[in-house]
């Protein structure tokens, strides 16, 4: 991709979409690294929500005057926004949720206290952030299924000859992220949907999306997963509104998640019944400017193109590799090279704690995540109790990564 090999050109047009970086840091240009954590916000989500509270405000769902109708066609709308944006078939429903964490604990109480009983196996990865540990661990402790965990091979992807080898008619559930948020291992998420086909055909695969919806282009028809769960604050949308996407068959299967209003169909003291999904796991009322603001920055990432946006991280993560490389006494964790990676690399130095590093990187206006990334068990495996996280967003530049180096540099001569 031509466009990021021109140093920054492309980078800082989109920066401009961004007002938070007319902003300083300690007394510094601000410089974000921090995107795996949280993406920052363009305009036009802000633009979105402030439009949404201000031009057109009501409840969804309940009224039949003017502006109801029409921040209700503005919340429906973006269903099918996020459907075409992850190339959902047809036959899958979205369900917004609070994050990703909200969508795993869904699916962990509606499918899992359902279809899950004691000698079911549900695979895990040594990968996996927290939020797709616990729900697990908590329903286990209720029905007592057990939990096989896929260890990482050498070039720190989950391995997939054990994954096969633990696959069989026990078991009911895989679930799995798409890209480490800790050490950015992209996992072939088609090659392990052809394994469970052959192997566990009755098994359901979920995969967590959060680090690849908001940087590669994805289409889910290719690998299928009976649950794909992601967030909108790290796609450049606001916090407070995530996503399940399941087939809309398998949903109306399941139990409602929470009671409440907008999930019913009719209510009585002698029996209740619930609508189909998506509104069966949307109870109460929703986070309506933050779910049309969620539209807004899927509006905004196809205004440039997600292999756009895939190509230019891409060029930026290469250069990014390449300026590490010459810093003294620094180690990258997990995939070396550029390839079955993305813009998320973890690394120690020698001598220096994480936390030192970060504060030290505070001072020059750049921010960046140390520690457990919500990922003990991976640290564990890994030999180390935490790793300083540089990761990568559209706003992004070759020159952010000069001065991160540069700071980098001035660490590992403070440290030495
Ligand atoms: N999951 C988020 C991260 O990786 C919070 O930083």
């Amino acid at each position: 991709m031509s466009v990021a090999m021109k140093k920054n050109d492309q980078q800082i047009l989109w920066r401009d979409d961004f007002p938070i970086f007319a902003n300083k840091m300690n007394n510094k240009d601000f410089i974000y690294f921090d995107t795996a954590s949280s993406a920052q916000k363009p305009n036009a989500v802000l633009n979105a929500i402030q439009a949404a509270y201000t031009n057109h405000y009501a409840n969804v769902h309940r009224g039949l005057y003017q502006y109801s109708q029409q921040q209700t066609a503005l919340f429906e709308a973006v269903r099918d926004k996020v459907k075409k944006f992850i190339g959902a078939p047809d036959s899958y429903a979205v369900v917004f949720t609070r994050n990703t964490t909200e969508a795993i604990n869904l699916v962990a109480q509606c499918w899992g206290r359902t279809y899950l009983h004691q000698g079911d196996e549900v695979i895990l990865s040594a990968l996996e952030h927290h939020a797709n540990i616990v729900p697990w661990q908590m329903l286990q402790n209720k029905i007592g299924f057990d939990i096989k965990v896929v260890p990482l091979n050498d070039s720190g992807h989950i391995d997939l000859e054990t994954l096969k080898s633990l696959l069989g008619s026990k078991t009911k559930l895989v679930a799995l992220n798409h890209i480490s948020n800790a050490i950015g291992s992209i996992l072939d998420v088609e090659r392990v949907r052809a394994m469970m086909d052959e192997h566990a055909p009755q098994a359901k695969f979920l995969v967590d999306g959060s680090q690849s919806v908001p940087h590669m282009k994805l289409n889910l028809a290719h690998f299928a997963p009976d649950f794909f769960v992601f967030t909108g604050h790290k796609l450049y949308g606001p916090n407070g509104v995530g996503c399940l996407v399941a087939p809309v068959e398998l949903l109306n299967a399941l139990p409602p998640y929470q009671g409440g209003g907008d999930m019913i169909e009719r209510v009585s003291f002698t029996g209740t019944t619930f609508q189909n999904a998506p509104a069966r796991f949307e109870a109460g009322t929703p986070v309506i400017a933050e779910v049309i603001a969620l539209g807004a920055a899927i509006d905004y990432l196809t205004s440039i193109g997600m292999e756009v946006v895939e190509a230019c991280e891409k060029d930026l993560l290469a250069y990014l590799l390449e300026g590490l490389k010459n810093i003294d006494g620094l180690s990258i964790i997990g995939p070396q090279g550029v390839e079955g990676r993305a813009g998320i690399i973890s690394f120690v130095m020698n001598n220096a704690h994480p936390s030192d590093i970060a504060m030290v990187l505070d001072q020059m206006g750049i921010a960046v995540r140390t520690g457990h990334h919500c990922c003990m068990p991976l640290m564990e495996s890994l030999g180390v109790e935490g790793t300083v996280r540089v990761s990568l967003g559209i706003y992004n530049t070759k020159d952010d990564i000069d001065l991160l180096c540069e700071a980098l540099k001035k660490v590992a001569r403070m440290f030495a």
